[in-house]
């Protein structure tokens, strides 16, 4: 392979699965206990975001405050109804294109890591059954700092023993397009292009990858 890029950093929510309807239904379920008004649209500002960042966005769009204590407490029940309902989830929820991707990069010895917010990224993979396709696995259990900080990435390049410089990240939400970009690492969003400023290509999904012309980029 002559490409200058040796791996790809791939997010998981958004990108390879659409976990979104599953988040979106615990927050609504918490909300409602809460009283707190939360719809849809509302969620769209949780997508990438961390699990405590989205409970204090939850607890101001209900102009509330509560301890660190409490909050630990709704956002641990929030994430066991989630976990409940992912043992509904399996392939059909992948998204467009991520698997013709991931053997692509099998077949072609492209170095594959998942590069993810979420502590739940092992439950999902396993419910995926695609947890064979990852090279390396980072998620919110190992990261200290969320996006924007590129720690995330940084430590999926090292983990795969590349130069961040030498991957391509593949992001739907704007705080990890502005994480790979603060490392100049090559990004390419996945979503609408005026909900990712910074990205160097934004495609709908996957499936509208070209890898040979992103390869010879
Ligand atoms: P959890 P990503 C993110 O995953 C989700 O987009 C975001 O909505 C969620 O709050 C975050 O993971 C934390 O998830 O509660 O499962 O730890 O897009 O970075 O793969
Ligand atoms: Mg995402």
């Amino acid at each position: 392979m002559l490409s200058k890029y040796k791996a790809f950093l791939f997010d998981l929510d958004g990108v390879i699965c659409d976990t979104a309807k599953y988040h979106y239904l615990a927050w609504k379920r918490l909300a409602d206990m809460l009283d707190i008004p939360f719809d849809e649209e509302a969620n769209e500002a949780f997508k990438g975001v961390s699990r405590m960042r989205c409970m204090e966005l939850l607890l101001g769009f209900g102009n509330r405050t509560a301890d660190q204590e409490e909050m630990v407490r709704l956002a641990n029940m929030k994430n066991d109804w989630y976990v409940e309902y992912l043992h509904e989830f399996n392939r059909s929820e992948l998204l467009p294109g991520a698997l013709d991707v991931l053997e692509e990069c099998r077949k072609r010895g492209i170095k594959t890591a998942i590069c993810s917010a979420s502590k739940n990224a092992p439950i999902i993979l396993s419910r995926l059954e695609i947890m064979d396709y990852f090279d390396a696995v980072i998620d919110g259990n190992k990261t200290t700092k969320a996006k924007p900080d590129p720690e995330v990435f940084l430590l999926g390049a090292k983990e795969l023993g590349v130069n961040p410089t030498e991957c391509v990240i593949f992001e739907d939400a704007l705080a990890g397009v502005q994480a790979g970009k603060s490392e100049n690492i090559y990004v390419v969003g996945i979503g609408k292009p005026e909900n990712l400023p910074g990205a160097d290509i934004v495609i709908d999904d996957l499936a509208h990858l070209d890898i040979d012309s992103l390869l010879n980029t």
